[in-house]
């Protein structure tokens, strides 16, 4: 029992994601066919609703024409298109549904970390590092976001709260250089993981992109399999804009898995439907706010849930 006075407990996950994902459960608009039969304008409705959350015009189309096909001419109760909205979405997901795996047999693991400003990029990198530590491997995180002295801090900050070490230069280093010699760091002592925070805005976007593959590029002069992951983080609210992120970034580098940050406080994580429809990549985690247990495994099902109201 709560004592008088005593602060909640914090939320679980899963409430967190729900509080996140409700916003967008609200604008699916769900209301509008209670108790209506399913007609061509109910149909209509809903997919107008599906692509309102974000969840893309093809896949909205998919979803409300299989639903229509099932439940054409009944009467559907709110509750009812919930669940079958939940199972839909949960399929469009599943295949996605894939955990981070760091490969023992590639030591060190190199994990580059990429994104737009703001993203959540260090900051998931060092919940990652909190994870990775807890699970017993020994972590180097190398500040390859030398754009801005408050990046290189900022890691440093996570870096004692993980108690991993940082790699790091002067503000203005070459982030290709520090990110090769991190790497030779790591052989040298031993780390088994090199988490590679990058930057998110540099002069243009041409320069970014030039950066990211210089410095894959370099590091395949030590370990030509690296780097073994290649992760993009997507600020869940940004909504549509995360397709052109997946595209522009894949352009440069191959990615190898998404994260999606910020669905403690997102109106559009129906997005990551859509990414998945259209991309397939693999989303291993998502971020549920600021603090070093707000990342959480990807579940295609409690994702679903969450998003259509439906637990
Ligand atoms: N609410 C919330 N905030 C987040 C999450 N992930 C990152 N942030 C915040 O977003 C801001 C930008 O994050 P940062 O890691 O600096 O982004 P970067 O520029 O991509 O490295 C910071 O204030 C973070 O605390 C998340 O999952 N939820
Ligand atoms: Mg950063």
């Amino acid at each position: 029992m709560r004592q008088f006075g005593e602060p909640p407990p914090p939320p679980t996950f899963f409430e967190r994601l729900k509080a996140g994902l409700a916003k967008s459960a609200g604008t699916l608009g769900l209301d509008v066919l209670v108790k209506k039969k399913l007609d061509d304008v109910s149909v209509a409705e809903l997919e107008e609703a599906l692509i309102r959350a974000d969840l893309g015009v093809k896949t909205a189309r998919e979803i409300s024409q299989k639903i229509a096909a099932e439940r054409y001419d009944e009467n559907i109760s709110t509750y009812d298109l919930r669940q079958v909205l939940s199972a839909e979405i949960t399929r469009v997901l599943a295949p996605v549904e894939k955990p981070l795996v760091v490969d023992a047999q590639r030591r060190p693991f190199v994990i580059l970390v990429a994104g737009v400003n703001g993203t959540g990029k260090t900051t998931t990198i060092g919940k990652l590092a909190v994870k990775l530590k807890r699970g017993g491997h020994k972590v180097l995180m190398a500040a390859g976001d030398t754009f801005r002295a408050a990046a290189i801090e900022q890691l440093q900050v996570w870096g004692e709260r993980a108690g991993a070490e940082v790699f790091a230069r002067a503000p203005g280093s070459d982030a290709a250089g520090l990110s090769f010699d991190a790497l030779a760091k790591a052989r040298q002592t031993g780390a088994d993981v090199v988490l590679i925070d990058t930057a998110g805005r540099l002069q243009n976007k041409a320069g970014l992109m030039a950066e990211l593959q210089k410095i894959a590029r370099v590091l395949k002069k030590q370990d030509p399999d690296a780097p073994h992951a290649v992760l993009l983080i997507l600020d869940a609210t940004t909504g549509q804009n995360a397709v052109t992120q997946v595209e522009a970034f894949s352009a440069a580098v191959p990615l190898t898995g998404l994260i999606m940050t910020k669905l403690d406080g997102s109106a559009k994580g129906g997005i990551l439907v859509a990414l998945a429809a259209r991309f397939g990549l693999p989303v291993h985690f998502v971020g549920v706010g600021e603090r070093e247990d707000d990342l959480q495994s990807f579940s295609a099902e409690a994702f679903a849930k969450a998003l259509t109201g439906s637990a």
